[in-house]
């Protein structure tokens, strides 16, 4: 892991998703070329990858593939510091402080599969962006979503969600911010702490429309409106020219990569691993179960641990997703009948 492979994110430029890791990159400033997804299926760039996942982003690291911003953010926090290349040190705070725990609730509070996203993706504005008229875009939607909704039942919602940003902003409010620190965990600049806790916030407060006079109000939240800008204004001041690649480049980049990480092994003592007799090289089927779930990943099951599940796809590529949130089986259940 001493010299760095190329790295490629696969995203595109409007998802707060894969702002967190655009974020983490140039905090650290980690190199990276990008890959420009459309905003809707199909996704060709990722078919010759082997990949049937349908959310953004991901990044491959080598020859290796991360799914979720989660998993990618923990992978690309094992890089080293080198002052050759200028890579920052990684951002997590030291293990055993209380800092270590907060980040770990904050990463869970903002992005875990019910996290204040949830909530705050029924804020976007049923009019006013041009993306949200298109017919093809609110059908791509109710195929990612798991649980899509009407219009009408979108606005029914749309209260519930006020409240709950509103109860977020005002914890962030009323204790880490309460003592006018610039950043949520303390220290000079911003540390993991701030991108977990941010983004959601950031995409509310940024984006016309989802919240209305009144009601996540600046006047209320003064010191999280500063500390949004304050983080907003350091990320402009690191921002740097991306080189874009096409699907055809990054595919080549990735499989005429090494591979970046040794093999993990399948472990035994893994509850869904003895369920199911789940062996190296046996063909498994991988899926999110928060959204997205009918996007089914089949390959070769090179490893699994309790952070993640490793496989094969059928272009020869290994692909990482993270066990929290996502589900694998064998492709053929055939313990089920077991039951
Ligand atoms: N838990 C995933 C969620 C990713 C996600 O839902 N991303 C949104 C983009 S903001 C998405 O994929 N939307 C549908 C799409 O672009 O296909 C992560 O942390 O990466």
């Amino acid at each position: 892991m001493s010299d760095l492979p190329p790295i490629v994110l696969y995203h595109y430029p409007y998802s707060p998703y894969a702002r967190r890791v655009i974020w983490y990159l140039h905090l650290r400033n980690i190199p990276y070329v990008q890959c420009l997804q459309p905003p809707i299926l199909p996704r060709p760039d990722l078919a010759l990858l082997g990949i049937q996942y349908r959310r953004i982003p991901l990044l491959s690291i080598g020859r290796d593939i991360y799914l979720d911003t989660r998993l990618i953010i923990q992978k690309l926090e094992t890089i080293p510091a080198t002052a050759a290349t200028g890579i920052r040190p990684p951002l997590s705070p030291p293990p055993g402080t209380p800092a270590s725990l907060l980040t770990a609730l904050l990463s869970d509070w903002t992005t875990g599969p019910a996290g204040l996203f949830t909530h705050a993706q029924a804020l976007l504005p049923g009019s006013g962006l041009p993306l949200l008229q298109d017919k093809a875009f609110l059908r791509d939607r109710a195929d990612w979503s798991n649980n899509p909704v009407t219009r009408a039942e979108a606005a029914a919602l749309r209260p519930e969600a006020v409240l709950a940003v509103r109860q977020a902003v005002e914890l962030l409010e009323g204790t880490v911010l309460a003592d006018g620190r610039k950043w949520v965990l303390g220290g000079e600049g911003p540390g993991l702490g701030d991108i977990e806790a941010v983004w959601v916030v950031h995409w509310v407060v940024g984006l016309k429309g989802m919240v209305k006079e009144g009601e996540v109000e600046e006047a209320r939240f003064p010191r999280v409106y500063a500390w949004v800008r304050r983080f907003q204004e350091r990320m402009e001041a690191l921002k740097r020219k991306v080189v874009a690649v096409g699907g055809e480049e990054a595919r080549g980049v990735v499989a005429g990569s090494g591979r970046w990480e040794g093999e993990i092994g399948v472990d035994a003592g893994d509850p869904v691993v003895s369920f199911y007799g789940l062996k190296n090289g046996m063909r498994v089927k991988v899926w999110p179960t928060d959204s997205g779930s009918g996007h089914v990943d089949v390959g070769v099951l090179l490893g699994i641990d309790g952070t993640e599940v490793v496989w094969e796809t059928g272009k020869g590529l290994r692909v990482h997703a993270p066990r929290q949130g996502f589900r694998v089986r064998p492709e053929v259940e055939e313990k089920a009948s077991n039951l």
